[in-house]
């Protein structure tokens, strides 16, 4: 950790040329970002990188496998809206990263990874550790370098934080050789500044397109906004909540959106697409204007692209130019940030009076439309709903819950309500399982005045549990909520609706998770009944240090609704009457 005396001197680096090793070179550039925490793990070909770590006010997280490294820096740059960090050695630390830079990749999240590289003599030589990582990690990356050079150190890692984090941010690596690591060269910060960002010649929002999407809003009759991620990465929750309070227009979320606009807000309708509210695709499916707003029409949110809102109209507004009728062909496109586009928008924008059209969607709702199922009579089973809707109450949903992937991710979408952005933290597009028990952790580092609830399963937690370790050497205060189903759940779901219930290779034996967060110093408890709930919940809220809760949940429950892949967005598996968690008019 950075003393005073390192801060003095790295502020020295950055505003007088000085002569530095590479190594130094790349904290120091660090430093001049702004960087404050990083993520990694040591070996030989970045070990002079190490070296130099202690002349740096910056703190190094070890992780115990460089994937939770990855995943960490994302979990941080997701918390906080910075770029996260992740350092790494050659070949197989370059390696490990893959899965976490990919997950970055598919969700636009702004990473900087470093990774060390053999010395120039002997690259392509096949040398100790040598892979192409540049190679490897370009459909992966929104750029790579591989610097050589000791001059070019500082330039690539400030251009790597420019591009990371402008226009539609992404994962950016710079692979850097040992022996420009070693070598010396005048650092200058300042001279390093990459060149301004000059945005896409597409970037650039004319009147006519505004006014021609104000002329749709103005005479829609069944509007609906798509609230997505892009609303968080633009900021823009404001101007969405602005827009939609203004012309009275209905606002359905992406999974990655949830948190954009608030949950409780009476223009909120929830998630849509294949576990998305009932209502919702219908509303979506009978819409005559869809406003999507930064949200990429993923195929889990369209079903069949065929059948997707014929009868709308629809106006996209996302800063990637690419996004643009890539899956659903639109009539009007805005293209640039969205609090920016907005910011045009909404002068030309007035008072709509939407209340039939919001009375119509209401009666799709029905009356007991709100999942609020505390209230239903316990039978004796545990169900992770309970476990979620639960946590969500006792924390006043005033947490960042961070999932893993599976069944219980898509209970936390619809049983935890979100009110703030940045804090629901998921992988979406790449569901990378493993994800959230790092990824918690680097929220955490990001956020240490906020509650930090990991949600995850029997499965995934198993992929990175390794990194309680982690927690236990950081001294990092993290709830963790594992969903205890005995099986692969959404697998086995899928297997149960479509494979004759042949519940091949995802029944899951698991290993006592209260006695192996113990092996780790970490405090635990297993809940079998939903009377023991909300107790479980408040012990593990107020111990001091990290706890795990092990939730032996309903192991055959299903996600419902579900749309079958194939199936157009209205043709949803609805819950079947036996389950007693019946919530709208349709289950039947
Ligand atoms: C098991 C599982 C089930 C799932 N089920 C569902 C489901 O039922 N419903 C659902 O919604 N999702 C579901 N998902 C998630 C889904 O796969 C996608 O990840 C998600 O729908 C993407 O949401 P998005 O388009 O809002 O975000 P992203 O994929 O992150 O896209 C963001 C968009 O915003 C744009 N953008 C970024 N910054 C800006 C800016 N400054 N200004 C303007 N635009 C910007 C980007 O260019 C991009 O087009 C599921 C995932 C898993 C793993
Ligand atoms: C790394 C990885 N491997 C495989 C999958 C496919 N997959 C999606 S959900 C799932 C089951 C998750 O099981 P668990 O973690 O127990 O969560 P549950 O669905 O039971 O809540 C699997 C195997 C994946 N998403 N990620
Ligand atoms: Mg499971």
């Amino acid at each position: 950790m950075g003393s005073n005396e390192n801060t003095q001197a790295s502020n020295a680096h950055l505003t007088t040329p000085t002569r530095l090793t590479g190594a130094e070179i790349v904290w120091a550039t660090l430093v001049g970002e702004g960087v404050t925490d990083v993520f990694g793990y040591p070996g030989g070909a970045i070990l002079p990188v190490y070296d130099a770590l202690r002349k740096f006010p910056i703190h190094h997280t070890l992780v115990r496998h460089e994937q939770g490294a990855s995943h960490m820096a994302d979990g941080y740059a997701r918390a906080s809206g910075k770029v996260g960090v992740v350092i790494a050695t050659s070949g197989p630390g370059a390696t490990n990263l893959v899965t976490g830079i990919a997950t970055a990749m598919l969700d636009s999240i702004p990473l900087v990874c470093i990774t060390g590289q053999v010395s120039s003599k002997v690259l392509g030589t096949d040398a100790f550790q040598e892979v192409d990582i540049t190679g490897i990690t370009l459909p992966v990356t929104k750029h790579n370098f591989l610097v050589n050079c000791t001059e070019d150190i500082a330039p690539a890692i400030r251009y790597a934080f420019q591009i990371a984090k402008s226009g539609r941010p992404g994962p950016v690596l710079v692979d850097i050789t040992k022996d420009a690591q070693q070598a010396t060269a005048i650092f200058d910060f300042a001279a390093a500044k990459p060149r301004p960002y000059r945005p896409h010649p597409m970037l650039h929002v004319d009147d006519v397109e505004l006014e021609q999407a104000a002329e749709l809003i103005r005479n829609a009759k069944r509007p609906v906004i798509l609230a997505g991620h892009g609303i968080i990465e633009s900021g823009a929750m404001e101007q969405v909540r602005t827009l939609a309070e203004r012309a009275q227009i209905p606002v359905a979320l992406t999974l990655l959106g949830l948190g954009a606009f608030p949950a409780s807000h009476e223009l909120n309708l929830g998630m849509m697409g294949m576990h998305g509210e009932s209502w919702v695709n219908h509303a979506i499916q009978e819409a005559d204007l869809l406003i999507a707003c930064g949200m990429r029409f993923d195929d889990r949110v369209t079903g069949t692209i065929g059948t997707y809102a014929t009868k709308a109209k629809k106006i996209h507004i996302d800063v990637d130019p690419a996004e643009i009728n890539k899956n659903v062909k639109v009539d009007v496109a805005l293209v640039g940030d969205l609090s920016a586009v907005l910011e045009q928008l909404l002068p030309r924008i007035s008072g709509r009076d939407g209340a039939a059209w919001l009375k119509t969607i209401d009666t799709l709702k029905g009356a007991s439309a709100v999942r609020d199922i505390k209230n239903l009579p316990d039978d004796g089973h545990l169900y992770a709903a309970h476990v979620i809707h639960d946590i969500w109450r006792i924390t006043g949903g005033n947490a960042i819950v961070v999932t893993d992937v599976g069944q219980h991710q898509m209970w936390e979408a619809q049983y935890f309500h979100h009110e703030q952005p940045r804090t629901l933290i998921t992988s979406g597009g790449l569901g990378t399982m493993g994800f959230a028990l790092p990824a918690a952790i680097g929220a955490k580092t990001a956020c240490p005045e906020k509650e930090v609830w990991v949600i995850a399963g029997d499965g995934g937690f198993q992929m990175t549990s390794s990194e309680l370790s982690t927690i236990a050497q950081e001294g990092i205060k993290i709830n963790i909520a594992i969903i205890n189903n005995g099986f692969l759940g959404m697998v086995r779901q899928w297997q149960e609706f479509f494979y004759d219930k042949n519940y091949e290779c995802t029944p899951l034996i698991s290993p006592d998770f209260v006695k192996l967060a113990d092996a780790h110093g970490i405090a635990g408890h297993t809940v079998r009944t939903r009377a023991e709930l909300e107790q479980a919940v408040n012990v593990a809220r107020s111990t001091r240090g990290a706890y795990l809760l092990n939730f032996m949940v309903e192991q055959e429950d299903s996600v419902y609704p579900m749309i079958p892949v194939g199936s157009a967005l209205h043709e949803m598996i609805r819950r079947p009457g036996k389950s007693p968690l019946l919530e709208t008019p349709e289950d039947k």
